[in-house]
């Protein structure tokens, strides 16, 4: 046995979440991701990325993904099975490779980000690609979990989002107070669920968000802050339920980890909204995409095209006064920007030039850039 070192979220925060006080973690050590004060964007505002790219396997999905696999190995689990658009594929399949389990993935042929079908490959998962999208394979999964010995991962487990919540902890704790407003990307509407049970919990107040409760959840912890942010959730012009006001059958849009059509927490998001007084909104996958590029090349923060929904929606209402001037406002970038190496790759061609290999070339070139 190797000697126990705290590691990663469940170990920080043991006494916040449903575990006993011996329960083994199923850890890469996640959690602690840098929250980063943006130097260029957002005035009149002070905007902070929660970078959760920096999570072991690049998404916010470890944090779930510890818990859930903690919870199914003290179950005595063999095997997890999860649908999704890439992320929590690739959590699955690391920590259920930790745990030594089999994960089983549905995914949409053709519709996954290659690091996160990368990442699925190479942990160990049996991936099946399914001719359907998200939604039809959450159908599934949900059908297969009942039938055959295998935990469903989704973040319809409620372990997934007790995990999630752990970032408005480390917010809270960052800032010394929860922020003003936090804007997130939203799919399955689980992450901002997350957030918001987080952000009451740390502030000692009821939320209606979620009824969970298991014999180890903790009665009453210390209040952390004596406030919740407005919470707002952006989604992609092309698969935007929460603005239609209903599922939407064909969801499209190049953050394809955000092309979901049926969240599957519906009801926990407008409670969300109802409660912290927030609002949902739809960028189109332009302003989504020049919104990434735009951090990575002002903040020097990449961060995958999801992600960036939440920040382009957070300037563009920070440009309008819907999101007051002077707030403090936390945006997270759910995803590293390595996830998805082929959106950058449009850009490569214009970006770089092939030249000899010699001194008078290069210096050539790096006039002509040096004088501009
Ligand atoms: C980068 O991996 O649903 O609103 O199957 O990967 O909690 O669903 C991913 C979701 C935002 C949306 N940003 O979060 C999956 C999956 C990124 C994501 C979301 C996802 P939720």
């Amino acid at each position: 046995m190797s000697k126990s070192i705290p590691l990663g979220l469940i170990d920080r925060y043991r006494d916040r979440l449903p575990v006993a006080d011996d329960t083994p973690a199923v850890t890469l050590g996640e959690g602690n991701t840098p929250l980063i004060p943006l130097q260029r964007l957002g005035h009149p505002c002070q905007v902070y990325v929660k970078f959760e790219g920096l999570n072991p396997t690049g998404s916010f999905k470890d944090r779930g993904m510890t818990m859930a696999v903690t919870r199914a190995a003290e179950l005595g689990a063999k095997a997890v099975i999860c649908a999704s658009t890439g992320n929590t594929s690739a959590a699955a399949a690391a920590y259920a490779a930790r745990a030594g389990m089999q994960a089983f993935v549905l995914i949409p042929e053709g519709k996954i980000a290659r690091g996160k079908l990368a990442q699925a490959v190479m942990h160990g998962a049996k991936i099946l690609q399914i001719r359907g999208n998200f939604d039809d394979g959450m159908s599934l999964v949900k059908a297969v979990a009942e039938q055959l010995p295998v935990t469903l991962v989704n973040s319809v487990n409620p372990y997934r989002l007790q995990g999630q919540k752990t970032a408005a902890f480390e917010i809270v704790e960052a800032l010394g107070q929860a922020p003003d407003v936090h804007c997130l990307p939203v799919g399955n509407a689980g992450n901002i669920t997350a957030h918001w049970i987080g952000y009451s919990e740390a502030a000692g107040q009821a939320t209606a968000a979620t009824s969970f409760r298991d014999e180890r959840s903790k009665h009453a912890p210390a209040a952390m802050t004596d406030r919740r942010p407005v919470m707002v959730g952006y989604q992609a012009t092309g698969s935007a339920p929460f603005m239609r006001g209903a599922p939407v059958a064909q969801p499209d849009t190049v953050a394809t980890a955000i092309r979901i059509g049926n969240p599957q927490s519906w009801d926990a998001a407008h409670v969300v909204q109802r409660e912290s007084a927030g609002w949902f909104d739809e960028l189109t996958d332009e302003e989504i995409l020049a919104t990434q590029a735009r951090l990575a090349r002002e903040e020097g923060v990449f961060c995958e095209p999801a992600s960036a929904a939440s920040l382009a929606g957070a300037l563009r209402d920070i440009e309008s006064g819907r999101i007051a001037a002077g707030s403090t406002v936390v945006c997270t970038l759910t995803g590293h920007g390595l996830k998805d190496p082929d959106i950058a790759a449009e850009h490569v061609a214009g970006a770089s030039q092939t030249i000899d290999a010699t001194l008078g070339a290069v210096e050539q070139a790096l006039g002509a850039s040096l004088d501009a």
